[in-house]
């Protein structure tokens, strides 16, 4: 079975109405429209914040997908909230569940990131479900126990898998210009691949993409595409800038 190669731009809290115009116009230009790659087929999917995923909508290259940050698992008296109900009504295909900073920052448990991702799938959406070890936990040797824990939970609470898209993030490779080497990437990929395979079945171990995330550039996007397990990336900064363009070309 082949995995579509997936690249996820997550620009995070960050861009302007300004700086969104002027990005997809360089994209644009440099993409003829967005239609111009290296011919194999390449998912792509930007995840503005949210008061500019309809900007961002109106300015993309037509190839590319938009998607929110994250999500609330409910409508209702819940202020600041926007709903997976109101991300679909948007016609916004993505969202990104269990990025570190949500868990890290805003405390979200392994047991609210499987909630909202569930509740995200049962509305139609497609869920990009981030999870990834801390500085302290790869240094502990506790590097598959953590990431297997983040993908257990989220796992008991998934029904249809078409609709997920697993991000690895190791925290401590998240913005700080620390990219995993391809070797302890692919060797997490992996692991996640055997997880998937005897904790769900070997179908969706197969089929499910396993995205990289943490640092992400050009520079180095080639050598983690060349991996067997890495089926594309999940990229921050180097998302809000006109090279991202190499970073959805490396899989070539
Ligand atoms: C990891 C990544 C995007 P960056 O958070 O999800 O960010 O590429 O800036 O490390």
């Amino acid at each position: 079975m082949t995995r579509t190669f997936f690249v996820g731009g997550n620009w995070k809290c960050n861009s302007t109405v300004k700086s969104i115009t002027e990005l997809c116009a360089s994209w644009k230009e440099s993409t003829d429209n967005g239609a111009k790659y290296s011919g194999k087929p390449v998912e792509i999917v930007i995840a503005p914040p949210s008061i500019y995923a309809q900007t961002a909508k109106d300015a993309l290259p037509a190839n590319f997908q938009v998607s929110l940050q994250d999500c609330y698992s409910s409508t209702g008296a819940f202020t600041g909230e926007i709903a997976a109900d109101m991300i679909v009504d948007m016609g916004i295909p993505w969202v990104i569940t269990g990025h570190s900073e949500r868990r890290t920052i805003f405390k979200e448990t392994d047991e609210v990131v499987a909630t909202k991702t569930a509740y995200a799938i049962s509305k139609g959406l497609s869920v990009i479900a981030c999870i990834g070890e801390l500085l302290e936990e790869r240094e502990a040797g506790k590097t598959l126990e953590v990431n297997e824990r983040q993908l257990s939970a989220i796992a008991a609470t998934v029904t249809d898998w078409s609709k997920v898209v697993i991000a690895y993030e190791p925290v401590w490779a998240i913005g700080t210009g620390k990219v995993a080497t391809p070797e302890q990437a692919q060797e997490v990929h992996a692991a996640l691949r055997a997880w998937l395979s005897t904790n769900v079945n070997p179908e969706v171990a197969e089929s499910t993409r396993i995205i990289y995330g943490g640092s992400v550039k050009p520079a180095n996007a080639n050598e983690l595409a060349g991996q067997a397990d890495i089926d594309g990336f999940l990229v921050g900064g180097a998302s809000l800038k006109p090279d991202f363009i190499s970073v959805i070309d490396s899989y070539a």
